[in-house]
C-alpha cells in the first residue's frame, strides 16, 4: 500500500512566445479537459489547482541577435519561476503544464530556490541546450537548459529579459531521455561537457527499464535529492512511457513539466484527444500509477448478505 505524503499543485502556463508558432498556449486547457484532476483524484492525491497565470507580451521587445521575444520568454519565466517556487515551498509536488518548452527555465529555477540540490530529467526528442550563437533558429524553446547550466556560461551572452536569474546547475546533474533530433552545436555541448544522454538507439538497444536504472544512479548515487523531471510531448514513442513510473516510486518527484502539447496541431479532434489523453497518462505515471492499479487501501472485500 502506498501512502501519499504529498500533494499536487498545478500551475498552469499558457505561453508560446518561445517558439515562433502559436496554439501551445492553449496546452494547459487541453490537459485539464483530458480528465487530469479527476486522474490525480484517483490516485488518492490531494490536487490544489493555482490556475493559469497570466502572461503578459511586451510590446517594446526587439530581437536579440536572431531571439525573438527574449524580454517577454525572460519576464513570463519570471512570473512562473515565482509560482513554482511558492507551490513547493508550500509542500505540494508541483506539475507544471504549459506552454512552449522555454518554460523549464522559469519551472526549474523556481524549483531550486527551494530544492538548490535538485537534478533535473529531460525527457526530449530535443536536447534545448543551444546558446544563441549556436542556435539554428533563434527559438528560446530550443535553448532553455543553456540558461539552466553554470558550466556553459561562459559561452553564453547577456540575453535582455533573464538578468533576474543566475545559473545554478552542473552538467553531472542532469541527464536526457529521448534524444533523436540534435544539432550540431548541441552535439558539441553535450559531448565536451559530458552530459548523460539516452538517445532513441540507446533506449531501442539497452531497454527502457535499464536506461531508468542508470540515469537514477547518475543522478542519485551519491545522494537522495528532488528530481524535477520535464517531459516535452514531442518525445513520445510508445517505450517511454514507463519511464516516468520509475522516479516516483522513490517518492522524489518534485516538481513535473509537462510541455509542447499543441491542440492547434492536430489533424483531427482524434489527434488531438490522443495527445492529450497520453500527456494525462503521463502525469499519472510518473506520480505513481503503476500497469498493475495503484493498490490503493480498501477496507475490505464485500462479503454477501
Ligand atoms: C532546434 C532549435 C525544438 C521542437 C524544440 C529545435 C528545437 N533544436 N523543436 N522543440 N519542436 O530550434 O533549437
Ligand atoms: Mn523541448
Ligand atoms: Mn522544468
Ligand atoms: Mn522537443
Amino acid at each position: 500500500l502506498q501512502t501519499r505524503s504529498h500533494s499536487v499543485a498545478i500551475v498552469g502556463a499558457p505561453f508560446s512566445k518561445g517558439q515562433k508558432r502559436r496554439g501551445v498556449e492553449h496546452g494547459p486547457k487541453a490537459i485539464r479537459d483530458a480528465g487530469l484532476v479527476e486522474r490525480l483524484s484517483n490516485l488518492d492525491y490531494p490536487v490544489h489547482d493555482f490556475g493559469d497565470l497570466t502572461f503578459k507580451h511586451l510590446e517594446k521587445d526587439e530581437h536579440f541577435m536572431h531571439v525573438p521575444f527574449p524580454r517577454t520568454v525572460g519576464r513570463a519565466n519570471q512570473l512562473l519561476s515565482g509560482a513554482v517556487s511558492g507551490a513547493v515551498g508550500a509542500g505540494h509536488t508541483c506539475l507544471m503544464l504549459g506552454g512552449d518548452h522555454s518554460l523549464a527555465i522559469g519551472s526549474v529555477e523556481g524549483h531550486s530556490q527551494q530544492c538548490p540540490d535538485l537534478c533535473l530529467i529531460w525527457v526530449d526528442a530535443h536536447a534545448d541546450i543551444n546558446t544563441p550563437l549556436t542556435s539554428p533558429s533563434g527559438n528560446l524553446h530550443g535553448q532553455s537548459v543553456s540558461f539552466l547550466l553554470k558550466d556553459l556560461q561562459n559561452k553564453m551572452p547577456q540575453v535582455p529579459g533573464f538578468s533576474w536569474m543566475k545559473p545554478f546547475l552542473s552538467a553531472r546533474d542532469l541527464v536526457y531521455i529521448g534524444l533523436r533530433d540534435v544539432d550540431p552545436g548541441e552535439h558539441v555541448i553535450l559531448k565536451t561537457m559530458g552530459i548523460q544522454y539516452f538517445s532513441m538507439r540507446d533506449i531501442d538497444r539497452m531497454g527502457i527499464q535499464r536506461v531508468m536504472e542508470v540515469t537514477l544512479d547518475h543522478l542519485l548515487a551519491r545522494k537522495q535529492r528532488p528530481i524535477h523531471l520535464s517531459f516535452d510531448i514531442d518525445a513520445f514513442d510508445p517505450s517511454l512511457a514507463p519511464a516516468t513510473g520509475t522516479p516516483v516510486n522513490g517518492g522524489l518527484l518534485s516538481v513535473m513539466d509537462v510541455v509542447e502539447v499543441n491542440p492547434t496541431l492536430g489533424a483531427s479532434p482524434e489527434a488531438v484527444e490522443a495527445t492529450t489523453s497520453l500527456a494525462v497518462d503521463v502525469i499519472a505515471s510518473a506520480l505513481g500509477q503503476t500497469r498493475e492499479g495503484a493498490h490503493v487501501a480498501f477496507p475490505k472485500i464485500t462479503e454477501p448478505k
